[in-house]
């Protein structure tokens, strides 16, 4: 049996890793960390990993007619057992150095670039939109990835289009509003909003564009209970409002605006918001989270 020690780490996120397993194929681990505020806090949410590795195998499978993804396997014997329900083996690709975001609603650094410019991305938009308003289509919204710690950087599809050419920043900007209308679609059948999501996309070596990194995670999309859904109100958080809420209270004793490290969360907060993954992704996707392997 295989450790993880045994393949090399050739990218580490906030809170995942990709390991080198050979020449074609990679590791991408899910961790239990969780970040908030722009911080990676000290307390781990227990299964959060296994949630929301079981969400990406559950939607790489349900979009995979509308474009190939860089799935291999999620129960294999090259998965390591420590990693068991957390780790998927992908086929490595050649990057799109992209950040493909779609948004369907106006929030975040959405709503902040309307607000100062009347558009997003160079996209244009109708004036009186507010927070959370929902868009009339939705839009690509691309960004670059910034180094670890600053925030990606909004960038129009032109800008995209000079730096991978015009051919494949198309064949992303439709990919990836077709795939986030499908995702989207099928949230609002189970009484979930999907905000807005970012993809990674990746190139097979016949030039095949592969949907890759995690897929419709609460970490790469906003997800909204539509149950008290209401433009113009910041909207709570699926999965992280118990943590915001707590960080945010005079119980946490913590001043967002310091430079100081979030404290470590009590131990009803880390439980409950476990239970919000677990209740989101079985809200999403109809499956008992029971089941994720065993
Ligand atoms: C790859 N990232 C970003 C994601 C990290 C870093 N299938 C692939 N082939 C080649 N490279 C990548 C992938 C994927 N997915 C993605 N960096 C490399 C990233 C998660 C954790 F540390």
């Amino acid at each position: 049996m295989p450790k993880l020690a045994d393949y090399r780490q050739i990218a580490q996120g906030k809170v995942r890793q990709i390991h080198e397993v050979d020449d074609e194929l990679l590791l991408f681990v899910a961790s239990d960390r969780i970040s908030a505020f722009d911080h990676v806090l000290s307390s781990a949410i227990p299964d959060k990993g296994r949630v929301l590795t079981a969400m990406s195998v559950f939607w790489f499978r349900k979009l995979a007619d509308l474009v190939p993804n860089h799935l291999v396997a999620w129960d294999d014997p090259r998965i390591p057992d420590e990693v068991r329900g957390r780790a998927l083996l992908v086929r490595r690709l050649e990057m799109v150095p992209v950040e493909a975001v779609a948004r369907g609603y106006l929030t975040g650094s959405g709503i902040a670039e309307y607000r100062a410019t009347g558009s997003v991305c160079g996209v244009p938009l109708p004036a009186g939109l507010v927070e959370a308003s929902e868009l009339t289509e939705p839009i690509f919204t691309p960004a670059t990835k910034a180094e670890l710690g600053a925030h990606d950087e909004n960038v129009s599809f032109d800008r995209v289009a000079a730096q991978v050419g015009p051919d494949l920043a198309a064949r992303v900007r439709d990919t990836t509003l077709a795939v986030y209308a499908a995702g989207r679609e099928h949230a609002r059948g189970r009484g979930v909003v999907l905000a807005d999501t970012k993809f990674e996309f990746g190139l097979a070596p016949d030039g095949t564009l592969v949907l890759a990194d995690e897929v419709l995670t609460p970490d790469s999309s906003r997800y909204w209970p539509a149950e008290g859904y209401r433009p113009g109100h910041v909207q709570p958080s699926f999965d992280k409002q118990y943590v915001r809420d707590w960080l945010t209270s005079p119980d946490s004793g913590w001043d967002r605006a310091s430079d100081t490290p979030p404290p470590a969360l009590p131990a009803d907060v880390v439980a409950a918001t476990r239970g919000r993954y677990v209740e989101a992704y079985e809200k999403i996707t109809g499956l008992s989270f029971d089941d994720w392997l065993g």
